[in-house]
């Protein structure tokens, strides 16, 4: 677990921001303004009645709701969060519904220049597939207003055998995204 709690982008809906015994006394300042992403399910036909996938889903603070891209696709996709405000973290978490195996963290302070600060390869994986959870820390705190995950490459194989998920083929879907202070 995190020592310190999110940073506040995600509109929790009950017990949010459960203060850590030892964690620092300041609250959470802000909540994330918007969401966006390159694609979302709901755009294709079939699923254009719903809006169950949009970004927004994926920091609602419901496990049970997530964002998820186009499907049946190669092309990468990204997920972008803007957190209203520069603010430092250093930890980031991703709850995914069909994962990425290649992927970069990006910030931004305007939302046009963008820097890596991590990737897949500084991920801890906090829970194994199905439905895995990646742990991103930081080696140092980093100050951005915009985080955004670049997603490159989806597992080699796929379906109910792989541990994929069979509902989002080909998609990537985030239940849950989360920043954290350290
Ligand atoms: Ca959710």
């Amino acid at each position: 677990m995190p020592s310190g709690w999110p940073t506040s982008w995600a509109p929790w809906r009950s017990c949010r921001w459960r203060r850590p015994p030892t964690g620092p006394s300041s609250t959470p300042t802000r909540r994330a303004r918007a969401t966006s992403a390159s694609s979302a399910l709901h755009e294709a036909p079939r699923y254009d009645a719903t809006s169950d996938f949009l970004p927004d889903r994926a920091v609602d603070g419901d496990p049970t709701t997530r964002w998820a891209s186009r499907i049946f696709s190669d092309a990468a996709e990204w997920f972008q969060v803007d957190l209203g405000q520069v603010l430092a973290f250093g930890q980031i978490e991703l709850h995914w519904e069909y994962w990425a195996t290649r992927y970069s963290v990006e910030v931004s302070n305007d939302g046009e220049r963008w820097r890596e600060v991590a990737g897949h390869q500084q991920a801890e994986r906090a829970k194994e597939p199905p439905q895995p959870v990646d742990r991103i820390l930081l080696p140092a705190p980093v100050e951005a207003r915009y985080v955004r995950i670049q997603m490159t490459q989806r597992p080699q194989t796929s379906g109910e055998a792989a541990g994929t998920s069979t509902w989002t083929p080909k998609a990537f879907s985030l239940w849950e995204v989360g920043v954290y202070l350290r």
